[in-house]
């Protein structure tokens, strides 16, 4: 007899964790019905591979700090062939109330299966939430809950929780339960360590596949390059040289998309930012853009911009498909 009511309380527990009891689990508002919460995510990524079976592969990058998948998809021709071609990385929603910018990686994900000569000799990943029990925690009351952090804890700034100067400039809190709290160490966030470990497993024979990045935020409509930790235009790792690349690059895709370029301690100085990370460690050219707002709070853009919100970065992302083989021959450049 109590054995059902047992388990069922395991199942909850398990889900959520030991904090305070939840209300019924709900969905996205039915205004923003469009939106895709993480079950749908994984059916949506899963819905491509069975429509094109030869472009989408959808695998988990690891488990949440709540046991949740953190999916990931990679769209490429003949997608079960580990093929030595250059590779592109974007991810969204490391900002749980950021929800738009999960449909800009979906969308990534249908434009290129949909579309296989836009990506001709690359392969491109995506990752439409890196942050999944954050995503289902602001959404589950029925109401949106104003979330940024992950799930860990008072939660940590999965934005400040990267490997490169962590911690190191006032860029970040020390102070668990405030918004940007950096957590215990770098990568102290199962979510941050699931995409370094992808990443690093990307460096094949001494080379890093992956060469150019996109972390998606919203809001404020802007291309971002680093460093994010020092207002320095360029500081260890980031030349003059490397410095024309971004900003040319930086500046072509804010011309397609009408968003402001700019260096990311422009706006504010972040540390232990994805960018920097991306970019000292891995040599990965790495942007972050802010899309559009909307909504009461700034953060939630309502369904109905979901097409347009998203649209604007299809040049963008095509561009860096297309210099994706060598990125600084935007600035004139060779690579060897
Ligand atoms: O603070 C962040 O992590 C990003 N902005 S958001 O409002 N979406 O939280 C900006 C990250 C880019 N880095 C810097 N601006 N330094
Ligand atoms: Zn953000």
């Amino acid at each position: 007899m109590f054995k059902p009511l047992i388990l069922a309380t395991t199942v909850l527990l398990g889900l959520f964790g030991t904090g305070t009891a939840q209300a019924a689990v709900r969905d996205f508002p039915t205004s923003d019905a469009a939106y895709h919460n993480h079950a749908e995510i994984t059916q949506t990524l899963n819905d491509l591979q069975t429509k094109y079976p030869t472009m989408v592969k959808p695998f988990s990058l690891g488990k949440s700090f709540q046991g949740r998948d953190i999916m990931a998809a990679k769209i490429s021709a003949d997608v079960t062939v580990d093929k030595d071609q250059p590779e592109l990385l974007f991810i969204c929603n490391q900002h749980a109330r950021e929800h738009i910018t999960t449909e800009m990686c979906l969308r990534i994900a249908q434009r290129y299966a949909s579309t296989p000569s836009l990506i001709t000799g690359r392969a491109v990943y995506v990752v439409p939430t890196v942050n999944p029990d954050g995503k289902e925690y602001d959404i589950a009351t029925g109401s949106y809950r104003m979330k940024r952090t992950n799930m860990q804890g008072a939660g940590t700034d999965l934005n400040r929780n990267w490997g490169y100067q962590w911690a190191c400039c006032g860029g970040s809190s020390s102070s668990p339960g405030d918004e940007t709290y950096h957590g215990t160490g770098a990568f102290s966030a199962p979510e941050t360590a699931a995409v370094k470990n992808f990443v690093t497993s990307r460096k094949i024979g001494g080379k890093q596949r992956i060469t150019q990045f996109i972390d998606f935020h919203n809001y404020g409509q802007l291309v971002m390059w680093p460093y994010s930790y020092t207002q320095a235009d360029t500081a260890p790792g980031l030349t003059a040289e490397d410095l024309l690349v971004y900003t040319t690059t930086g500046r072509q895709m804010a011309q397609k998309n009408g968003y402001t370029p700019e260096q990311a301690s422009d706006l504010y100085i972040t540390d232990g930012d994805v960018m920097d990370w991306m970019w000292h460690d891995n040599h990965i050219y790495a942007y972050a853009f802010e899309m559009i707002g909307g909504g009461a709070n700034g953060f939630y853009v309502p369904a109905s911009q979901i097409e347009s919100a998203t649209r604007v970065n299809d040049g963008p992302t095509d561009l860096l498909v297309q210099y994706a083989d060598c990125p600084p021959r935007i600035a004139g450049k060779t690579c060897t």
